[in-house]
């Protein structure tokens, strides 16, 4: 074959390139023959993209997105494989797959990945935000930069953050509205030693275990309750095996958009620019997604028949009293700086 049918190969039909299925820094193609005839090898890439929830929940949207997103923009020669519910494992174990370079991209909760960048512990800290904005404004500033910068040496590359949102409690013993109802609940927690810590000051019992083992636990009732965003609670039929919710919003979790730092690093800077932009658009979209499934979520639990209970404003202060010396105790190790400027961000916000 002559290099201009070569090269017309690659033009009208990329789509018949043979794409192997290998692990390693995504599988990426060349039409045999390459540069010889002076036309450029088109290269096909195709990546494995695995989050931990639903293809319904905003976070599996958000991710369809982005899928169609770099197929556009790479008109056609980047290609993203899509997981949902944990397929390829728990944030922790995609997370590490990341890094070695068996799996490209993930977008796990920043709680877990604080045994690899104990700084992300700053946004476990209950009761910062009193809204998305307040979030958003950390998480696109310097604060959500300066963690974002942390993630080379650990061999990943952290591009934007998504919203996994905030976190109400759910439970199957009591309505929790004070401090005090907290006392001796054996509660599923993230795996994060804020969380830990936080949870143990309220009087509760915290079992941090993986996302894909709560609804056993729950089921089997090796633990009471759990705490996650409505969306999630809802996606996962939680209410199933849960009575009560509470409207606790405790904490505010966002999800950090994670590529394999050994796969980044062979991209082009066109590529590197294709999925940056994609992962940013992406998540606006999953944003606006996620509040509005917020809404949506609390009307569809009610009439599943959960029991919703509010959190008086008086008693979400008291619970923050209870926990602010185990706040002021992490931020001697996590950086009082950081901390400060992350409040500083949100009084900005709050014009104060
Ligand atoms: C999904 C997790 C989950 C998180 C948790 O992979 O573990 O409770 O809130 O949604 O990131």
């Amino acid at each position: 074959m002559n290099w201009f049918k070569k090269a017309m190969i690659g033009i009208t039909l990329p789509s018949l390139l043979v794409v192997s299925a290998c692990g390693g820094g995504g599988s990426a193609t060349q039409e045999a023959g390459g540069q010889a005839g002076g036309a450029p090898a088109k290269q096909t890439r195709t990546l494995k993209a695995g989050i931990g929830l639903n293809e319904d929940h905003p976070q599996g949207q958000g991710l369809k997105k982005f899928a169609e997103l770099v197929e556009q923009k790479s008109g056609g020669s980047m290609k993203v494989q899509t997981y949902f519910a944990a397929q390829l494992g728990d944030d922790l174990k995609m997370t590490n797959a990341l890094k070695s370079g068996t799996q490209e991209i993930t977008i796990p909760s920043t709680s877990p990945l604080t045994s690899m960048v104990k700084e992300f512990g700053v946004f476990d800290y209950p009761f910062v935000f009193n809204n998305e904005q307040e979030a958003d404004a950390v998480l696109d500033g310097p604060v959500g930069k300066k963690l974002l910068d942390m993630l080379p040496q650990q061999g990943l590359i952290g591009l934007t953050y998504w919203e996994n949102g905030f976190r109400n409690l759910t439970n199957s013993k009591r309505p929790v509205a004070a401090p005090e109802d907290f006392q001796g609940l054996k509660i599923r927690t993230l795996q994060s030693k804020v969380h830990i810590e936080a949870f143990s000051a309220l009087g509760a019992n915290p079992t941090p275990m993986p996302f894909s083992e709560v609804f056993s636990a729950l089921e089997g009732k090796t633990v009471d309750g759990q705490e996650n965003p409505l969306p999630t609670i809802e996606s996962n039929k939680f209410y199933e095996v849960q009575k009560y919710l509470s409207l606790t919003n405790h904490v505010y979790t966002p999800f950090v958009f994670l590529v394999s730092k050994k796969f980044w690093d062979g991209l082009t800077p066109d590529e590197q620019k294709i999925l940056q932009e994609a992962s940013i658009e992406a998540g606006k979209f999953q944003r606006e997604k996620n509040r509005e499934q917020n809404k949506q979520s609390l009307e569809n639990l009610k009439s599943k028949g959960i029991e919703v209970n509010e959190v008086k404003p008086e008693d979400r202060e008291k619970m923050q009293e209870i926990v602010k010396p185990v706040l002021d105790k992490f931020s001697k190790d996590l950086g009082e700086a950081l901390v400060k400027e992350m409040y500083d961000e949100v009084n900005k916000v709050r014009g104060k």
